[in-house]
């Protein structure tokens, strides 16, 4: 079969589109390039020597993998180098990354900001099991070449790109700008992501939730129902029965979504009322939901739209639940 190229995909949406925007599609193809290599330094596990933990936590307190920082590194050396990027938000950096000098943008071209979580499900890798990086694009505000924090704190309405890359049983990439939602799939001979699943959509109704149930005693009332319901399957007033995935990798559920509908779900419960869920916004709720709209589904945190939230934080953490409506 002869399938289209992340390039070739350019182009013909350049003769599709007026106002295409180069800029945008040569931030993209840089993130491919730093997903291929992700894949695979992931891809060599254990003979790369990178499977343990450091003796440092990252802002969320979480101990950082060796691949967690190799992964982060990786991402921001592929893109920092386009003078397009003025700024990064990274799950692994405290505070945003601003693109050295000698990267800087001297054409007053528009600018983005680029937020990622480089390998998000990193302790999956020791277990060899899925895991994905997951990255967002908003534009730099006019006029601002070096990014403040608070540049980057805009509800994910704003944001003009978002994607991720699943490193499974085969190592693709998902995006949208906004006109739909495509998959490539990586030919690792040829280095190159091809379109395999053009115009993805989630299916509208479905049988498949997914859920950390070990956290069950600490949900709020209405996700105890919830559960509960699907629990019951047909003896209870859903009238069918349900069956449950928990990968956790929040890239994999979601394309496991976008392949076959579902629902994802990590409500903020009472063991982290502080935190007010687990799943960071900026880079990860924010992204995942654009995605999932995109293709036919919703994303909510609590009863609100995830993209219409107001960031406070960075690295804040919202409750969330997408998938199928
Ligand atoms: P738990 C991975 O650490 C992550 O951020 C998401 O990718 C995933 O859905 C979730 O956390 C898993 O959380 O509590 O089940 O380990």
């Amino acid at each position: 079969m002869n399938f289209t190229t992340l390039n070739q995909f350019f182009v013909n949406s350049a003769s599709a589109a007026e106002n295409k925007n180069n800029d945008l599609e040569h931030i993209l193809k840089d993130i491919s390039v730093a997903c291929i290599q992700i894949s695979t330094a992931i891809d060599k596990g254990a003979l790369n020597g990178a499977m343990g933990s450091l003796d440092s936590e990252n802002i969320q307190g979480e101990v950082q993998k060796a691949l967690d920082v190799i992964c982060n590194d990786i991402f921001i050396e592929a893109t920092q180098q386009n003078s397009l990027v003025a700024g990064m938000v990274s799950e692994e950096l405290p505070e945003p990354y601003l693109i050295p000098q000698m990267h800087a943008n001297n054409k007053q071209s528009t600018q983005y900001l680029l937020l990622f979580d480089p390998l998000d499900g990193s302790s999956n890798v020791n277990v060899n099991i899925s895991v994905g990086t997951i990255f967002s694009i908003l534009r730099c505000p006019d006029d601002v070449d070096k990014p403040k924090l608070e540049d980057f704190l805009q509800p994910g309405t704003q944001q003009v790109c978002a994607g991720y890359a699943l490193y499974g049983s085969s190592t693709m990439l998902v995006f949208t700008t906004g006109e739909g939602v495509n998959g490539f799939t990586l030919d690792r001979d040829a280095a190159e992501f091809l379109l395999t699943h053009p115009n993805l959509q989630v299916p509208t109704d479905t049988n498949e939730f997914a859920i950390n149930m070990s956290n069950q005693r600490f949900w709020q009332p209405p996700v105890q129902r919830y559960i509960n319901e699907c629990l019951q399957g047909k003896t209870g007033v859903r009238g069918k029965d349900f069956n449950m995935r928990w990968v956790a990798s929040m890239a994999a559920e979601v394309h496991r979504i976008l392949m076959r509908g579902g629902v994802f779900m990590y409500p903020n419960d009472s063991k982290s009322l502080a935190q007010q869920g687990k799943l960071r916004l900026m880079y990860e709720a924010n992204p995942m939901s654009f995605i999932v709209e995109q293709a036919g589904g919703m994303a909510i945190c609590n009863s609100e739209r995830i993209l219409a939230l107001q960031p406070t934080g960075i690295h804040q953490r919202v409750s969330v639940m997408m998938g199928s409506k």
